[in-house]
């Protein structure tokens, strides 16, 4: 069963590579709320071992798009992606980067303290994996970033789309987000 408890591991991700840091939300400025329910089945999303390769699906795009601040975050536009685990193989894990060049603009200089971010959600089966769920994917101007989420899943057809929205801390700033120059890797292993 999937569970809704909050996720404490929190993925910072870096220009271009990625840097896994965990700690306790209290000690982190930065510290949106999920968009919608996220998948906390620990042993599942954690750890993820997989054996021969399936299916390999990576798609990128370089036109730019951007965003204004919004309650809600919003579908990042082509990345919904569907994929099949054949009856035959029974589960599969699948696993899903994804990279862009992100901009966060109209945040203060140092952006220190109340946190200003660019929040980013990879949902699978419209269900957040928990280590994008906290995940501030850039809280400045123009870097190339990533994360990468995982997750065991059985047969039959499954989606994915990248989420994103803007987190104004505070409610202080007028905040605008960009993407661009992305790609979005799905890995499917035995
Ligand atoms: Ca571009
Ligand atoms: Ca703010
Ligand atoms: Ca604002």
């Amino acid at each position: 069963m999937r569970t809704i408890s909050r996720n404490k591991v929190i993925t910072a991700s870096v220009a271009l590579g990625l840097t896994l840091t965990a700690t306790t939300a209290a000690a982190q400025a930065y510290e949106p709320s999920r968009s919608i329910a996220a998948d906390n089945e620990i042993a599942a999303v954690r750890d993820c071992d997989g054996g021969a390769q399936i299916a390999s699906y990576v798609r990128t795009d370089n036109a730019a798009v951007t965003i204004g601040e919004n309650s809600l975050f919003t579908p990042v536009p082509n990345t919904l992606r569907t994929f099949t685990v054949e009856a035959a193989e029974n589960t599969a894990q699948v696993r899903i980067a994804f990279f862009a060049e992100a901009a966060l603009f109209g945040a203060p200089v140092d952006n220190s303290g109340a946190t200003d971010a660019l929040g980013l959600e990879i949902r699978l089966d419209g269900v957040a994996l928990p280590a994008a769920g906290d995940l501030a994917f850039t809280t400045t101007p123009l870097h190339s970033n990533a994360t990468m989420v995982c997750r065991r899943v059985g047969a039959g057809t499954h989606t994915v789309e990248v989420y994103w929205g803007i987190v104004d801390t505070g409610a202080d700033n007028t905040l605008t987000a960009r993407l661009d120059d992305w790609a979005l890797d799905i890995q499917l292993n035995k």
